[in-house]
């Protein structure tokens, strides 16, 4: 039996065949999404794509088998929404990382089935008295998400005030992989980063990425697509972006996985972080009545 929100949301909003909402992890509602070139779900609370799938590929998408599901809590794996700060707050050391985005529930506000075979789903958050409690600015997110043969991620920030504001944000996509000892991760070659693990220190990256202990890299100044070949599936999965001059290559490798309770303390070998972002020097300013897309495009070749 379908709970009131479910049952409204299936009432308005389900296509046949295409979309409909049900319970998920943990009792969060959840969209599914199954069509002719892919299946995906998706998350109310943060708006957060928890799996994808393109017909006759593996999962592409990593979550972790301990991850909590709960408000108020970040879900572990997925594409985490992380916004209005990347990280610590800057300030603040009570403040949840990665921002409040990804730690309550959006609301949705329109399904579509596509032309092409695709799913567009959109879902909105906007201000709230415990938002501006943490950041007095108000502000209108949306998440507008297309599951076909690749998987779009676009999150459209609005400033509805009278003043500017300024915010660092990224979907923080987790990718599953064969073995994490058999992966790189190409594009970023030449690019600069900020090695965060010790003491932050920026380098430049000579060819492709291979990760062999914790690896936790802002990469500063780039727009490029990155590729993780992954050899032990024999695919390459494409992480395209826009609106982004910031990747974020990370894996947490043995001790930080084994600290983290949402995270198995072998899984680490399963998995690797490529985040399109908004970070470091990559700040963005909105305008009064201005907006800013940051947008991921995630496909398999
Ligand atoms: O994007 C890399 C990172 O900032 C790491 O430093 C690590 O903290 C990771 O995000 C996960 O953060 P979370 O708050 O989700 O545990």
């Amino acid at each position: 039996m379908d709970s009131p929100l479910l049952a409204d949301l299936n009432s308005r909003l389900a296509i046949s065949g295409r979309i409909r909402f049900a319970v998920g992890p943990g009792g969060l509602p959840i969209a599914r999404i199954v069509n002719p070139l892919a299946q995906a779900t998706v998350a109310l609370h943060g708006a957060h794509v928890l799996s994808f799938q393109p017909h006759r590929a593996a999962p592409v998408l990593w979550l972790s088998a301990k991850s909590q599901y709960a408000d108020g809590l970040p879900i572990r794996g997925g594409i985490p929404v992380c916004w209005p700060w990347f990280g610590k707050h800057p300030t603040d050391a009570a403040a949840p990382g990665h921002g409040f985005a990804r730690l309550q529930c959006w609301t949705v506000l329109a399904t579509a089935a596509l032309p092409d075979g695709a799913t567009r789903l959109r879902l909105e958050l906007r201000d709230t008295p415990a938002t501006l409690a943490q950041w007095p600015h108000a502000f209108r997110l949306e998440a507008d998400i297309v599951v076909g043969r690749t998987l779009t991620v676009a999150l459209r920030c609005e400033n509805p005030g009278t003043a500017p504001f300024t915010f660092t944000g990224a979907l923080h996509s987790y990718f599953t992989v064969s073995d994490i000892t058999k992966v790189a991760i190409e594009g970023l070659d030449g690019c600069t980063y900020v090695d965060t693990v010790g003491t932050p220190t920026r380098k430049v990256q000579s060819g492709a990425i291979t990760i062999g202990a914790e690896t936790d890299r802002i990469y500063v100044d780039t727009t490029a697509t990155c590729v993780i070949a992954d050899s032990g599936l024999g695919r390459r999965v494409r992480v395209a972006k826009r609106g982004s001059h910031t990747t974020v290559v990370w894996n947490p490798w043995i001790a930080k996985a084994a600290r983290m309770p949402d995270f198995g303390d072998h899984e680490y070998l399963g998995m690797v972080c490529v985040e399109t972002a908004n970070a470091v020097d990559d700040v963005i300013t909105v305008p009064p009545g201005g907006s800013h897309t940051l947008a991921t495009e995630i496909g398999v070749d």
